[in-house]
């Protein structure tokens, strides 16, 4: 898709508009406009903020049922959990939709659509926008906490993404209403945020985004100081991954799918002792051949460490984080996992 320009802007809108009751579409709008304006103060594209809130509702047009069997015979994954709670789908459709029909193919707008009902752990910036452009939009009146979402919006975005899961989950209770696990474990990651906050301890949680704000900084062929390959690079992480007896290794190829690298290399330790020996060990074994990492982060904690290589970014969990991100679940569409044999 390129640059998003104001004629793209422009020609979604309409088709959104095509495809929105009235009502539907000025909450729309709402959410477009009020994601532009938290993308300023959040130093994020204003134009992709608004794109993400036009098509945020994209799929809304469609009942329930009509949306559980396009899911179906689209393969779009939906949990069972959230067949039983059929009005989160139209976010994992229309993260779809906004693919296929609407062209869209950077990442981080993908996943602001696909996690805007729900949240997640660990959201982009652009992701907790639309989240919370969605709950406070101008023409919302229903939440008993607009006025505190709406000035914690523009104060303290972290703090508000988890006054509305929060309260979400309150008024889901109350209606006993089941409660999506994407829902639950996004109102954990965010109340442990604000527990540590509260408690004055430093952040254990690493809080790099799954896709960072501005994907398209790395210019290509801006590489490492190495004459090897990418693929003989990837090749070096893994032996060091192994050396070191890093299990569950997966290399995932998202060249296709995203600006920020080429590969993601995931791989667990037992415990936080050996997710550090492993970081170690790759830093260790990448600076003999003259490759120094761009960033590091999440060292201190080491519950995950995230090593980013430029063209490759390793992501090392301790086994509880491994399962509690799930970070291939984001990366799930067209994922294609690599054997380093074949590299
Ligand atoms: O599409 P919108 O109306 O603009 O707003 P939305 O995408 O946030 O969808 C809101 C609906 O989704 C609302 O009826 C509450 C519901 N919802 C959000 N999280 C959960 C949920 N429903 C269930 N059952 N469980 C959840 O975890
Ligand atoms: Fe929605
Ligand atoms: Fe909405």
């Amino acid at each position: 898709m390129g640059t998003i320009t104001i004629d793209t802007i422009k020609e979604i809108r309409e088709k959104v508009r095509e495809k929105q009751t009235q009502k539907r579409f000025e909450h729309t709008l709402g959410v477009a406009y009020t994601a532009t304006c938290m993308a300023f103060l959040n130093d994020v594209d204003p134009l992709k903020a608004e794109l993400a809130g036009l098509l945020h509702d994209c799929a809304k047009c469609y009942t329930d049922k009509e949306l559980i069997s396009m899911c179906r015979r689209d393969g779009v994954y939906v949990s069972e959990d959230e067949l039983a709670s059929p009005a989160v789908i139209h976010a994992r459709y229309g993260r779809y939709m906004a693919e296929k029909e609407f062209g869209i193919t950077d990442i981080d707008i993908l996943n602001a659509i696909d996690s805007h009902t729900t949240g997640r752990p660990c959201m982009s910036t652009l992701e907790k926008i639309i989240f919370t452009a969605d709950y406070i939009e101008p023409l919302r009146d229903k939440a008993d906490d607009l006025g505190i979402a709406r000035k914690l919006a523009f104060t303290d975005l972290d703090e508000c993404v988890y006054e509305i899961l929060h309260s979400t989950i309150g008024y889901l209770g109350g209606k006993g209403a089941p409660i999506v696990s994407g829902t639950i474990r996004a109102h954990e990651f965010y109340g442990d945020i604000h527990d540590k906050r509260v408690k004055g301890v430093k952040g254990t949680v690493p809080l790099t985004p799954l896709t960072p704000p501005d994907t398209n900084y790395r210019k290509k062929g801006d590489r490492m100081n190495t004459e090897l390959t990418t693929a003989e690079i990837v090749k070096e992480i893994y032996k060091a991954l192994e050396d070191k007896k890093a299990s569950d290794i997966s290399i995932i190829d998202i060249s296709e799918l995203s600006v920020v690298a080429d590969y993601f290399i995931i791989a667990s330790g037992e415990n936080t002792r050996q997710t550090a020996a492993i970081a170690d060990n790759v830093e260790e074994a990448l600076g003999k051949l003259g490759i120094d990492y761009k960033q590091i982060e999440g060292r201190d904690s080491a519950n995950w460490i995230l090593m980013d290589y430029r063209d490759i970014i390793v992501h090392i969990f301790d086994k509880e984080n491994r399962l509690f991100y799930d970070i291939e679940r984001i990366w799930k569409d067209g994922r294609k996992i690599v054997d380093v044999s074949e590299l």
